[in-house]
């Protein structure tokens, strides 16, 4: 069994579609964030970061606590054995599109969200200069995505399941960004994914 502590955020959701898309049996426990409760001693004995998701697993009557959302994904992933190809090659290129958007994408997509609220010094330039970052690594996406149905090739797999709450995240922005067809369309079919649907909406 499975305990989701997360928010719906990117960070937050990115577990809970894993584990929508691995049909393992969870519980969210929501954590709110504008309250502080990432910060009280019981999260911080799970999570020394106090930031979400961290997904506390039980067995044998043991619970253990893991942090960050991309080493979530990989633990279902090797647990399951899905998500993660098991040809090398595939696999490199999954853990690749995979470490692009946590690496890269959600830290762009964060700087957008600081720029728009809680940065001290904040001016419209901020908001645009991010907004353009953003765009330009969805072009890296959108032109891998022209290749191949997913991220990595014919099936989704962590890399797709990494990006998608970051994409869904920013749906108003990308819909005002002429262009990025593959993008949009791999969103679309990731969004009709049950899984994903239900992971998206936690
Ligand atoms: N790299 C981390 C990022 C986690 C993160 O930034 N979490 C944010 C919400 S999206 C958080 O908990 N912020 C509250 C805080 O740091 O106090 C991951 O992917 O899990």
């Amino acid at each position: 069994m499975y305990h989701l502590y997360m928010a719906p955020t990117g960070n937050g959701r990115r577990p809970a579609v894993m584990l929508e898309e691995c049909g393992l049996p969870y519980t969210v426990h929501k954590v709110d964030l504008a309250k502080g409760e990432q910060k009280t001693p019981e999260f911080l004995a799970m999570n020394p970061q106090g930031s979400i998701p961290v997904l506390v697993e039980e067995q044998g009557g043991k619970k253990t606590a893991l942090a960050q959302s991309g080493a979530i994904l990989l633990h279902l992933a090797e647990k399951t054995g899905k998500f993660l190809p098991k040809d090398s090659a595939q696999r490199a290129e999954a853990l690749r599109w995979m470490m692009t958007a946590l690496t890269d994408a959600a830290p762009a997509s964060t700087a957008i969200f600081l720029s728009s609220g809680p940065l001290p010094d904040k001016t419209p330039g901020n908001s645009q200069f991010f907004e353009g970052r953003f765009v330009n690594l969805m072009k890296v996406f959108d032109q891998q995505l022209a290749k191949n149905p997913y991220l990595a090739g014919s099936e989704a797999t962590v890399a797709d399941i990494a990006l998608i709450p970051i994409v869904a995240g920013r749906q108003e922005l990308l819909d005002k960004t002429p262009g990025l067809d593959h993008l949009k369309k791999w969103a679309a079919t990731m969004k009709a994914r049950p899984g994903t649907a239900k992971g998206l909406s936690a």
